[in-house]
């Protein structure tokens, strides 16, 4: 008797612009990653919540939204973000709320340049090759916490207050969940990012933390950056750094920035995640909704492809690794072959490179 096949659910929302092209080209590998592997299979559940919708109808997900995730096994997220929809009410109204109500206190972003991609980094850096690293984002507090406010909004005296809040309890969970990662990275090592010098009550309760979470990982070598510091090391040192952990916002510039110099923005992964698996987890690529080659079919879908395979990690939890692994590998053999979209000076376009991807997964 064949064992039955663990079907996982999925919750898609392929948000705005170029999310929708890419979601497509990921469900479409995945299918294919799945058949081939045989044990396993996606039950695919569409949300049509887009800047689109919320301009026709009020709202990017309805109230009980929240309470329809929770059912599934994992979300796969598009992007967010359209001109007509002003961009903090496109992030509040999707993104943000999900990671907040669904505990995904963690943002994972890996970052290395795969084959047969030219890294800005051969014009500057002694090793190009050398840059590999995996960005740890605290992903609940700090500068997206939302607190804040407007006063006299209309006036020449308009004020307006933007109040990071970082807690003990949320820098001590990111800190454990960085330190746990840099141990299982082969340089085991970790450097955590800042601005305690200016900012001198919630970056140096982070450094205080850091220094106390760090005496419980002895095996791990530890440094400190200021940011600004941080975006020249990364540039002119990449092999220096393996593991980085930062916070909400500061992760998110660095991300960009990591992701640019390995190749494009359009190949960058994240996942969103709650450690407990209390609640699904996010995945997503780290690009936004590009309206200005939205439905052009010509989106750089590899992000949204090694996001995949995060997923697949995450949903194995130790079992489906060597999955994520061989399509990180189809990836790389298509990246190396030459089929690459314009951004990363190819000539292919989304639906190419996804339908190689999907013959190299099959061979
Ligand atoms: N695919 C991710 C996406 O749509 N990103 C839009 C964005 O601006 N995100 C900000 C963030 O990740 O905090």
């Amino acid at each position: 008797m064949p064992s039955e096949k663990r079907v996982y659910k999925i919750a898609t929302i392929p948000g705005d612009g170029i999310g929708v092209d890419i979601t497509e080209a990921a469900i479409q590998v995945l299918d294919k990653l799945a058949a081939v592997d045989g044990t396993f299979t996606f039950q695919w559940n569409e949300f049509d919540w887009s800047s689109k919708n919320f301009k026709e109808r009020g709202w990017y997900m309805p109230p009980d939204g929240m309470e329809q995730l929770k059912k599934f096994n994992a979300i796969y997220f598009g992007a967010v973000g359209w001109p007509d929809v002003a961009d903090h009410i496109s992030l509040w109204g999707l993104i943000l709320p999900i990671r907040n109500s669904m505990n995904q206190y963690v943002n994972v972003r890996p970052t290395r340049i795969l084959r047969g991609i030219t890294s800005p980094l051969s014009q500057c850096a002694k090793q190009p090759r050398d840059l590999d690293w995996v960005i740890v984002r605290e992903n609940s507090e700090g500068e997206y916490a939302g607190q804040g406010g407007t006063t006299h909004g209309h006036t020449p005296h308009a004020v307006a207050t933007e109040v990071s809040i970082f807690t003990r309890v949320g820098i001590e969970r990111i800190m454990r969940f960085a330190f746990d990662t840099a141990k299982l990275r082969p340089r085991k090592k970790l450097t955590m990012v800042t601005k305690s010098n200016a900012q001198r009550h919630g970056m140096v309760l982070w450094d205080t933390i850091f220094h106390d979470v760090a005496k419980e990982y002895p095996d791990i070598t530890w440094d400190k950056m200021l940011v600004d510091a941080m975006t020249v090391r990364m540039v002119n040192q990449p092999q220096t750094l393996d593991t980085i952990v930062a916070t909400n916002l500061h992760a998110d510039i660095l991300s960009d920035l990591a992701a640019a110099l390995s190749g494009s923005i359009g190949i960058a992964p994240s996942s969103n995640l709650d450690p407990t698996r209390g609640c699904p987890s996010m995945f997503e690529p780290i690009h936004g909704s590009a309206p200005d080659i939205a439905g052009k079919g010509i989106a750089n879908p590899v992000g949204a492809f090694w996001s995949a395979a995060e997923m697949v990690r995450w949903l194995g939890n130790g079992e489906l690794d060597h999955v994520a692994d061989g399509l990180m590998e189809a990836i790389e053999k298509v990246t190396e072959a030459g089929v690459k979209t314009r951004d990363l000076a190819g000539s292919s376009n989304t639906k190419e490179v996804t339908e190689a991807v999907c013959k190299e997964i099959e061979v």
